[in-house]
């Protein structure tokens, strides 16, 4: 008699720190549809779709994880309708974890006429103008039918600057929000929700924000409300203000971040876990990440440069066409401009990202950090 075969994944939500190299950490979350090997990136598919990429391009990247909008799936196709075609992995194609972000954040960007009180939020649909209701019990409930692996809470992010008054209000809403959602969300061994720490550039509500959402136990912790017009080295101090308020055990998100520096300056502060439509959107826009720094080409300099973005590179739109070319692809709004260009950045965050893991296990996180920014440094000079 054989004995049944090992599940491939483990059947619970689990995360490990396999290193550390001062407060940066290496580790793996696992659940059953996968592991996310971290510190992560995790590339935008808003509508269901990585845009300008196929999902087996972006797996071969390297992505474990990608992001999905609550708000833009709830308008457009709608969550029953999702749950009826069997949920966002099967719809878009993509078998691996899925993160979806909790539509606060987007109501508050993209549609009109919102007011936000204690039962949830109320916006106008920037598709067709129609009126919806999110509460936080509704936001889990659509994360839920759209089947991601990890949910976040609703919570309210104040633009900065804003005063303390604002931010405080805002953090307190955000709190009570943490647990009616967590109540909803109940129990999901294999699953995740996510709680965020609001509290904008005040270190004490700050502090609380983290303490409270810690002692609802929940299974990771994001930190929101940041990259949100404050300089970097504000960020960057609200980072080490959370971060020893979070258990060592549970993985870390920091939300809508960021630039390639952005990363690198959070992960040696302790964050595990990124989002950013910056490597997509850029990508649509003429710009490239690449190793000798940030390349706009749009700019006439690139016109009859034959070389590519980056020979040594292990992706084709980074190896296989010259800056003629993309220039060319950008300024005649071709397609592929937009499909290269996504292709080469989310290759190359990826890329960044791998190189800071091997670097925090060889516990050489910081000399990796200098010898990146020397190579962008030297390709300007
Ligand atoms: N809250 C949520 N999503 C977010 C943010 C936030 O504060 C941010 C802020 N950078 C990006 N995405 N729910």
């Amino acid at each position: 008699m054989s004995e049944p075969a090992p599940a491939a994944f483990p059947q619970n939500f689990t995360f490990r720190v396999d290193a550390t190299d001062g407060t940066a950490r290496t580790g793996a979350i696992s659940m059953p549809r996968g592991v996310i090997r971290t510190p992560a990136f995790m590339p935008v598919g808003t509508a269901a779709t990585v845009k300008a990429m196929y999902p087996g391009q972006v797996r071969d990247l390297g992505a474990d994880v990608v992001l999905g909008n609550t708000y833009h799936l709830m308008l457009r196709p709608g969550p029953e309708r999702m749950a009826r075609l069997g949920g966002l992995h099967h719809f878009m194609n993509w078998p691996h974890p899925i993160l979806t972000d909790s539509g606060g954040f987007q109501v508050m960007s993209l549609s009109a006429l919102r007011k936000l009180d204690e039962q949830g939020v109320t916006f106008r649909s920037h598709v067709d103008g129609s009126t919806h209701h999110m509460s936080p019990e509704r936001s889990i409930e659509i994360q839920g039918l759209l089947g991601s692996d990890i949910q976040m809470q609703l919570d309210e992010c104040v633009r900065l600057p804003a005063d303390h008054d604002t931010i405080e209000k805002a953090m307190r809403l955000s709190l009570r929000w943490a647990e009616r959602c967590r109540v909803q969300f109940g129990e999901q061994p294999g699953k995740a929700m996510f709680g965020i720490v609001q509290g904008g550039d005040v270190p004490a509500l700050r502090v609380e924000s983290a303490r409270a959402l810690v002692d609802l136990d929940l299974k990771g912790y994001a930190i929101g409300g940041l990259a949100v017009g404050e300089p970097q080295d504000v960020m960057l101090a609200m980072i080490e203000t959370v971060a020893p308020h979070l258990p060592q055990a549970k993985p870390r998100y920091l939300m809508g971040v960021g630039t390639p520096d952005d990363l690198m300056r959070s992960v040696a502060r302790g964050i595990d876990m990124f989002d950013c439509v910056m490597p997509t959107r850029a990508g649509r826009h003429g710009l490239a990440y690449t190793r000798h720094g940030r390349i706009n080409l749009r700019n006439a300099r690139h016109g009859e440069d034959t070389r590519p973005l980056d020979e040594a590179s292990s992706c084709p739109a980074a190896r296989d066409y010259s800056r003629a070319y993309l220039h060319h692809l950008v300024r005649t709004d071709e397609i592929l401009g937009m499909m290269l260009l996504t292709w080469n950045n989310l290759a190359y965050y990826q890329e960044l990202m791998a190189g800071m893991r091997a670097a925090i296990a060889a516990g050489r996180l910081a000399d990796f950090c200098d010898e990146t920014r020397d190579a962008w440094a030297k390709a300007e000079a």
